[in-house]
Formats: structure tokens, C-alpha cells, sequence
């Protein structure tokens, strides 16, 4: 272990995010949940984990897969109990491992009991959770949209009102200008804490503070305000990991969110790096700006260090497989999964495998729109049909970026459905599982899963991954990315070829010689020409 005495454990963790359903079922309902959560609990120790960040499994109509809660407090019959959930959390202690939840905080479902007394009357005490306007039937407040299509509004007929709502109708957003609205949420963070968890990931937190007559969603002036209330009321009182998800988020403000002092949270997710190769609309594709994505990281791990906290990830439950949309998932499926990983275990933050990931799962590409089953790329296939879009062109989008992606389930081995239920299983399995999976890379020493393996043990092992100092070398190379980590006792070079072709290298002079902590191919460190998507990992003391 690292010398980490000063540190906060997160520093020195790697997460691992499950989307439950799709994880491991464990009575044949098709529908992954937490018994089969805790049946894998050695799998996880296996890989090296610390932390697992769950996808919500409260309790709710699953409108948006768990993102839409009716109960903050309980649990989804469709994933267990409470009781299931407080055996995790033990279960999994035993396996070194803390649970993460994902706190979903800026709308409830419509389902949720603030909301059903909230439309009961416009005296009613829980009306003012949330957000509404007066208004006439058909003239929307104003011309926002949602994200998952069609207007923010929503007209309620009984109320003479329209509900704001940024993702789906069944989505309404929750109103933090209101106290009470707050000190509610925040005695339920309480609850959870007093259950065990070891911490929790705050969904689309940038967009609490909105304010809709202004146009404003994420970033509103309100925002650090109510974060930096949230943390000292909640999280502070705990020795917790806490992840906010912001979409909106920039060097300059991340260091509110990672602050060193913990005023508000450990760190976000930010997604700079993850909307470079799209036009406007993530379903409108554009080719990586390579270069401008180097540039890009190594900006956040320079203005970061020492003044914040960088996560670091490539995939989640919302995006593409990163060995597909970065990598080749054909011939050099292995070698670049393998490079996507080095080059993002390398850096200074805490970083996040998404299930599947450590396989080198890949896309899916589901023959008909009846196969998918995510409501954004439901609504998306709809609204583009209805404007006259050419169908191959939709499912393209769909294959590239579509959230489903993600969410087939977890391939374990080469039997029925993977593995993953002996039921039918709620969207259908990658039928490239009789090859990528779990099982037979645990076999294979050369397998993806042993790589990664190898990077969680590596960053634990080499205290230079903790507050080694980046330096991006080769800035304007079109197919290396090449960075070092420099602290005052030793040095880690870590070099990548980004694309399927032969690129020239020459190894800078202070490392030559150095030891290789992890090369994608056979063979020491090389020199001269790096093979397609060739990486290695090389450690010099001082
Ligand atoms: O995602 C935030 C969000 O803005 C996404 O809708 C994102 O724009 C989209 O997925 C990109 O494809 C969070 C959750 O991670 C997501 O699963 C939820 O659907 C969403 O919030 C609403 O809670
Ligand atoms: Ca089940």
C-alpha cells in the first residue's frame, strides 16, 4: 500500500460501478439484483477493488431505470429488500469492499408520495417541493425542453399548473429554493450513513439549483450554496467518497466540488473529454479530436493538482463502450482495451471501471428498435422517425451512442445468457458472450481482466499514481499520448499508441533503462516504432 497516512481513502481507491439489472439475477426474473450482487462479491475482491458505486436501487417505477424514485428509503422489491441491501453492505465489508449509493436529488418520480400530495392543491403542504408555474393549457411557461425530449413542462389540469421536469414526465424536478425540501433530503442521506455505506454519487448535482425563468439548469447561482450546506449537514459527519455527476462542470469550478477542505464533495464526474467527438446532439457523431482530447486531460490533471481531485473514467451506465467508440472491438479488441485502460490508470484521480469494462466488453447492435429498451434512445428514434430521418441513419446513432450499450447484461461465461439469469433476461445479451467473458479471462493470464487486475495492484503499489505530477510529453502527436508522473522519489512514464498503426517513438533519454511495470505486448519497453495500440508503463527511483 502506498503511503497514504494523510490522505482520505479515496485517494488510493478504484471503483467499480454495477448497474444492478444487469448485473447478476439470482431468482430468474431476468432482472439482475442484489442477492446476485452479493454473489459476486468475490469476484470483485479478485479484480482489486475498493469501492462499488451501485446504480439506484431504491424504490421506484423504473420509468428511467431506477433514476425516477418513488422511496428514498427502501428498497426495489424487483432488486430485494432492505434487509437484502444491509446484507450487502456487511456482506461486502468482509470483501474490503464499500458500497457507494447513487443519490438521485434534483427530481423524484411523479410516483413518489411528495409528489402525489403536491398536485392534491396548491395549499397542499409538499406542493412546494417542487417546481410549477401558472399558466394555460398548451402555453408552456417558456420553450425549455427535456432531455429525454419534448417540453420541461407538464400541464396538470386539476392545478391549473405546469410542473418543470429536465428529464422525463415522470421526473418532476424537486424545488431546493425550499428549506424544508432540503432538510428532508438531508436526514435521509443521514439514514443511509447510519446504515453503513461508505458513501455516494450525486446524479446530475450541477442542476439542483435551476432556475427556469432565467433559462438556467446546471451551474445556478444557488448551487455551491446548497452543496456546501448539503456536505457540512450530511456527508462531513462521515468518512464518506462522495461523487458528484456534472455535466456543466470546468477546471474552475471543480475546485469548489473537490475542494481539498471537503466543503463539498470528494470529486465529480466531469465530461469534458466525453462529448469531443459529437456535433451538438450526442447522436450526431464526429470523428476524436485526438490531439484536442490530450490537451484536454492534461489540463484537468494540471489545474487540479493540489487544489482538487480528478475522477477518472471512460465509461458508465450512459455511454458507449469505450473499446468500441475509442478502441477497435474487432481485431485488436484485447490490445486496445488494454491501451484505453493504461492510459486512463495512469493519471492522477480516483478511478471507475463500469462492469464489463475489465471484460473489453463491446457495443451492441441489436438487429430491431423493439430490442432496445432505454427511454432516451426510445424517444430520440421517435422524434427523429416523426421529422423524417432515414431509419439506418437512427439505429446507426443508436449503435454508437445509444445507453443500452452499456446495460446488456454482464457476461460471466460461455452458458445460456451468460450467466446472467437462468430466466429471460430484460434486454437481450451481447451474443458476442461466448467469446468476452468472465470466466474464460479468468483462465487466460494474457485476458483484459488480468490487465486491469494488474493496474488496480500497480496504483496501490507505487505511490508516484497517488501524487506523482503530470506532464504531458508529445503534445501535438497525432497518434501517441504520452504523459510522465514525477514525484521526489521517483518517476513513472506512461506511453500509449492511440491508433491501429505503426508509430514512431523515441524513448526520452531518463528512461532508458527504467523498469516495465505493464506492456501490452511481449517484450521489454520498446524503442523505435510502437505496434497498433502497443502501451507500456515504465518506473525509474530517483
Ligand atoms: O444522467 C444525466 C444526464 O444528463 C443524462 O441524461 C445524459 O445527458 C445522457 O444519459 C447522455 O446520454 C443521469 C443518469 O446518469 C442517467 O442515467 C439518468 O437518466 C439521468 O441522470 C436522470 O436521472
Ligand atoms: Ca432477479
Amino acid at each position: 500500500m502506498a503511503e497514504t497516512k494523510t490522505q482520505p481513502w479515496w485517494k488510493n481507491a478504484v471503483v467499480y460501478q454495477i448497474y444492478p439489472r444487469s448485473f447478476q439475477d439470482s431468482n430468474g426474473d431476468g432482472i439482475g439484483d442484489i442477492p446476485g450482487i452479493i454473489r459476486r462479491l468475490p469476484y470483485l475482491e479478485e479484480l482489486g477493488i475498493d469501492a462499488v458505486w451501485l446504480s439506484p436501487v431504491c424504490r421506484s417505477p423504473q420509468d428511467d431505470n431506477g433514476y425516477d424514485i418513488s422511496d428514498y428509503q427502501d428498497i426495489d422489491p424487483m432488486f430485494g429488500t432492505l434487509e437484502d441491501m444491509e446484507q450487502l453492505i456487511a456482506e461486502a465489508k468482509k470483501h474490503h469492499i464499500r458500497i457507494i449509493m447513487d443519490l438521485v436529488l434534483n427530481h423524484t418520480s411523479d410516483e413518489h408520495r411528495w409528489f402525489l400530495e403536491a398536485k392534491k392543491g396548491k395549499d397542499n403542504p409538499y406542493h412546494d417541493y417542487y417546481v410549477w408555474r401558472d399558466g394555460e393549457e398548451g402555453t408552456y411557461p417558456n420553450d425549455m425542453k427535456a432531455t429525454f425530449g419534448g417540453p420541461a413542462w407538464e400541464w396538470v389540469p386539476e392545478l391549473g399548473q405546469y410542473y418543470f421536469h429536465q428529464f422525463s414526465v415522470k421526473q418532476p424536478d424537486l424545488n431546493w429554493e425550499n428549506p424544508k425540501v432540503r432538510r428532508e433530503i438531508y436526514d435521509m442521506i443521514l439514514w443511509w450513513m447510519e446504515k453503513g455505506v461508505g458513501g455516494f454519487r450525486l446524479d446530475v448535482i450541477d442542476q439542483i439549483a435551476k432556475e427556469p425563468d432565467r433559462g438556467i439548469t446546471n451551474n445556478g447561482p444557488r448551487l455551491h450554496e446548497f452543496i456546501q450546506e448539503m456536505s457540512r449537514e450530511t456527508f462531513q459527519k462521515g468518512d464518506l467518497i462522495t461523487v458528484g455527476e456534472a455535466w456543466g462542470a470546468n477546471t474552475e469550478n471543480a475546485k469548489l466540488y473537490s475542494a481539498p477542505d471537503g466543503s463539498e464533495f470528494s470529486m465529480v464526474f466531469q465530461f469534458e473529454h466525453m462529448v469531443m467527438d459529437q456535433k451538438e446532439e450526442k447522436w450526431d457523431l464526429a470523428p476524436l479530436p485526438f490531439v484536442k482530447l490530450k490537451k484536454d486531460l492534461a489540463k484537468w490533471q494540471t489545474e487540479l493538482y493540489g487544489v482538487g481531485w480528478n475522477s477518472l473514467f471512460l465509461n458508465n451506465h450512459d455511454l458507449p463502450r469505450i473499446v468500441s467508440r475509442w478502441g477497435d472491438d474487432g481485431k485488436y479488441r484485447k490490445e486496445s482495451a488494454k491501451m484505453l485502460a493504461t492510459m486512463l490508470h495512469g493519471m492522477q484521480g480516483t478511478p471507475y471501471i463500469y462492469q464489463g469494462e475489465e471484460l473489453g466488453m463491446t457495443n451492441v447492435r441489436f438487429p430491431d428498435i423493439t430490442d432496445y429498451r432505454d427511454i432516451e434512445s426510445l424517444n430520440m428514434y421517435k422524434e427523429r422517425m416523426d421529422a423524417g430521418y432515414k431509419e439506418e441513419d437512427v439505429m446507426e446513432s443508436i449503435y454508437a451512442k445509444g445507453r443500452d450499450n452499456a446495460r446488456t447484461p454482464m457476461q460471466w461465461d460461455a452458458s445460456k445468457n451468460a450467466g446472467f439469469t437462468e430466466g429471460t433476461p430484460w434486454i437481450g445479451v451481447n451474443p458476442n458472450y461466448t467469446e468476452i467473458n468472465a470466466e474464460s479471462e479468468k483462465k487466460d493470464p494474457d485476458s483484459v481482466f488480468h490487465y486491469y487486475q494488474k493496474l488496480i495492484r500497480l496504483r496501490k503499489e507505487y505511490p508516484v499514481f497517488l501524487d506523482g505530477k503530470f506532464e504531458l510529453l508529445l503534445p501535438e502527436d497525432g497518434q501517441i499520448f504520452a504523459y510522465t508522473r514525477t514525484d521526489e522519489d521517483a518517476a513513472l512514464l506512461v506511453c500509449v499508441n492511440f491508433t491501429g498503426e505503426d508509430a514512431s517513438w523515441s524513448m526520452p533519454e531518463e528512461f532508458r533503462g527504467a523498469r516495465t511495470l505493464i506492456h501490452n505486448y511481449p517484450g521489454e519497453g520498446p524503442e523505435g516504432t510502437l505496434r497498433p495500440y502497443e502501451v507500456f508503463m515504465l518506473y525509474k527511483k530517483k
